[in-house]
């Protein structure tokens, strides 16, 4: 049985014992062989919930928690009370030896507290849910006690030392809430050291520094975006000096920008990109509102050959909210990375913002604005980022691409003309207004491919929920994952492939004689054919049975610079659910993460070098896309299970309901970086952190993170 499956089975059983002990008080008076069978009902629920519990705790402490600590033993306790004392009562009504009715306190106030103590599960679970604090554990004692005691006055009219015990309710009511607003730790150091100097404790950076002999050096490293530790990470070992021998200087994050020249041989990219609101009218003549750059969706494709320098310059016109570039999936230097209010001021109408890094990975990726991200991505504010990998043993020149800012043809996706023949394709896929555009046709797309030639095939889903694609009449490889090679793809066919908010596929393969149809969640999107025709009905093979692709078991094992047995210096949870919770100021039935919303949630502390491991647990029953800033994962396990296929490193991965994600990821890249779910809507709604490196500063000061 699935996790998720337990976690619903375990409301449900939550809600049937509520309803069966509930039922027998409301029945007790008038139907007394009724209430019995109600109240056997409950009795049974209480035993499932105990089944339930036991089977979440097997899958992690995290789904447990709050109902081994809270719930399950109140629920018990008032379960025997009920059966205990109410039980013999209703027995002897039954079977006669007692009057009825029998409306007495015995019996109701028991059925009654068992039903209230039973709801305490799934209010529990569903309003607070992970982890159950001490203000938890109050308010709910103290609600199932009033109601008690409430049921008591009016079932038996007057109760002896009701005074005292409504006092002892209402001290631990206001206690419980009292604690609610006791302001969380504002950093979790993950079991590493504190971050003593950028958040706290101020007045000891002189004294730190002085008697600080490598203060310089990490400083030099810092200044430099890190280059210098990465090249040097993998010799890092775990052993830690003295913290006055640790001491990091502080480092504004707008002092971590990428330098202004391309590698040796790489030429600059310059691209002009200006926001602003336009009608589109899309291929089937559907108009859309939306928000562009440049007057398109998707936005104008950014190419480059790896070593180039790409140079952005942003320009808002009019969107009102303002807007910021993020490179989804690159790991530029903090100061590029286009966080409003972490890493810049968010780019309001009439003004810019230029962004400059080194095309250091070759691969697919995107980017997006940050800025109110839920509605302006949603609205067109995106485009993609493709490099080239460089060309082996001759510098990079020329243009990777047949489209770049200079093409006027307004092609209708952005194609890469390899050296080699290779057909290109990028195939960002978004929702607009309930249709879906794959490029910006909401159309099927034809396309000529002669029989032999190579293809790729570059998905991206810049979408809040998953998508799922299927290649029809040809085997492919899956050659790459958010823009990573996998190590030795092999041959695949009748595959969904299932890609999370924010994720990419490269897939390739060479051109069939026969025709290929691309699918997205089961529609036509792309026909490959070797003699285009135009407006020909696309068979669609039905690829509902296929089997979902997974990406921990393709491809083949290599060597990784850590493991799951390596010793981390730093150690993070993260516990994702729903729950009552402030975000940004206000009250909301919130997305968390460890109980709490952004911008309340802990930020997590690293120092540059440190090996981090990240755990994510999903709780809730909706999939959330796991999204670290500025960082490439690896994979280190799911439920609990290691990758038996190539190495999985990632920038975006969806932690789906009851799954549990272990990833792991060397601190080479110095700053202030956002961590979140790329359901932009669950972001928007609380699900957002920081990751900080000790040190590193902000000056800006919008507490949203985009
Ligand atoms: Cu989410």
């Amino acid at each position: 049985m699935t996790v998720e499956t337990l976690i619903v089975l375990d409301l449900l059983a939550g809600v049937a014992a509520t309803a069966g002990w509930l039922g027998a008080g409301a029945t007790a008076a008038r139907r007394a062989g009724v209430a019995l069978a109600l109240a056997a009902v409950a009795l049974v629920a209480t035993l499932a919930r105990c089944a339930t519990t036991f089977g979440l705790a097997g899958a992690g402490w995290w789904f447990a928690q709050e109902k081994i600590t809270l719930t399950l033993p109140i629920a018990v306790a008032a379960a025997l009370a009920a059966g205990s004392i109410a039980g013999p009562r209703l027995l002897a009504t039954v079977r006669g030896r007692r009057p009825s009715p029998a409306p007495d306190a015995a019996v109701l106030v028991p059925l009654f507290g068992a039903g209230y103590a039973a709801a305490a599960g799934p209010a529990v679970t569903l309003l607070a849910g992970y982890p159950a604090t001490a203000s938890t554990v109050l308010v709910t004692l103290a609600l199932v006690a009033g109601a008690v005691l409430t049921t008591w006055r009016v079932v038996a009219g007057s109760l002896p030392g009701a005074r005292a015990a409504t006092a002892t309710v209402l001290a631990a009511a206001v206690a419980g809430t009292g604690l609610a607003f006791v302001p969380a730790e504002t950093t979790d150091a993950g079991g590493g050291t504190a971050a003593s100097l950028s958040h706290h404790g101020a007045t000891s950076l002189a004294d730190e520094l002085t008697a600080s002999p490598s203060h310089d050096g990490m400083a030099a490293s810092l200044s430099r975006g890190g280059a210098a530790a990465r090249g040097a990470q993998d010799g890092h070992t775990s052993g830690r000096s003295p913290v006055s021998a640790d001491a990091v200087a502080e480092v504004p994050v707008t002092s971590l920008r990428g330098p202004s020249t391309p590698e040796p041989g790489g030429t600059v990219r310059r691209y002009d990109l200006a926001a602003r609101t336009a009608t589109i009218r899309l291929a089937s003549g559907k108009q859309v509102e939306a928000w562009t750059f440049n007057g398109r969706v998707p936005g104008p494709p950014i190419t480059a050959v790896q070593g180039d320098l790409i140079e952005v310059r942003l320009r808002n016109d009019d969107i009102a909210s303002g807007v910021t570039l993020h490179w989804h999936g690159y790991d530029v230097p903090s100061g590029e990375d286009g966080v409003p209010g972490l890493t810049q001021d968010a780019v309001m109408p009439g003004q810019e913002f230029v962004y400059r890094f080194r095309a250091l990975q070759a691969g697919t990726y995107w980017y997006h604005t940050h800025e109110v991200s839920d509605l302006g991505v949603r609205m067109g504010l995106y485009g993609t980022l493709i490099v080239s990998p460089r060309p082996t043993g001759e510098a990079a020149t020329g243009t990777p691409g047949a489209t770049d800012k200079k093409d006027p043809s307004g092609a209708t996706m952005s194609s890469q003309a390899g050296a080699s023949g290779e057909l290109d394709l990028v195939l960002p896929v978004h929702t607009f207004a309930g249709t879906t555009v794959l490029g910006d046709q909401d159309r099927p797309i034809e396309r000529a491919a002669e029989p032999g030639a190579p293809v790729r095939l570059r998905l991206i889903n810049t979408d809040n929920t998953p998508r799922r694609f299927a290649l029809t009449g040809t085997t492919y490889q899956v050659a790459a994952i958010d823009g990573r090679n996998l190590n030795q793809p092999g041959p695949l066919d009748r595959a969904l492939l299932r890609l999370p908010a924010g994720g990419r596929y490269d897939l390739v393969f060479p051109m069939p004689s026969a025709t290929v149809v691309l699918l997205v969640d089961g529609r036509p999107g792309l026909r490959l054919g070797p003699g285009a025709t135009p407006g020909a009905a696309m068979s669609v093979a039905d690829t509902s049975g296929w089997p979902e692709f997974d990406p921990l078991t393709y491809g083949r094992p290599a060597a990784t610079p850590f493991t799951a047995s390596s010793r981390f210096d730093r150690d993070f949870d993260l516990v994702l659910d729903r729950g009552l919770a402030i975000t940004d100021g206000r009250p909301a039935y919130a997305h968390t993460a460890n109980g709490r919303a952004f911008p309340s949630i802990p930020t997590e502390t690293v120092r540059e070098g440190d090996l981090v491991r990240l755990t994510v647990v999903n709780r809730s029953r909706e999939t959330h896309p796991w999204h670290l800033h500025g960082h490439t994962v690896l994979v280190l396990s799911r439920d609990g299970r290691r990758p038996a296929g190539a190495p999985l490193w990632l920038d975006t991965f969806d932690v789906q309901p009851g799954q549990v994600w272990e990833v792991a990821f060397r601190a080479g890249n110095p700053g202030l970086w956002m961590n979140h779910c790329h359901n932009l809507s669950h972001a928007d709604l609380g699900m957002a952190l920081h990751l900080a490196y000790d040190g590193v500063t902000s000056p800006f000061h919008g507490a949203h993170g985009g």
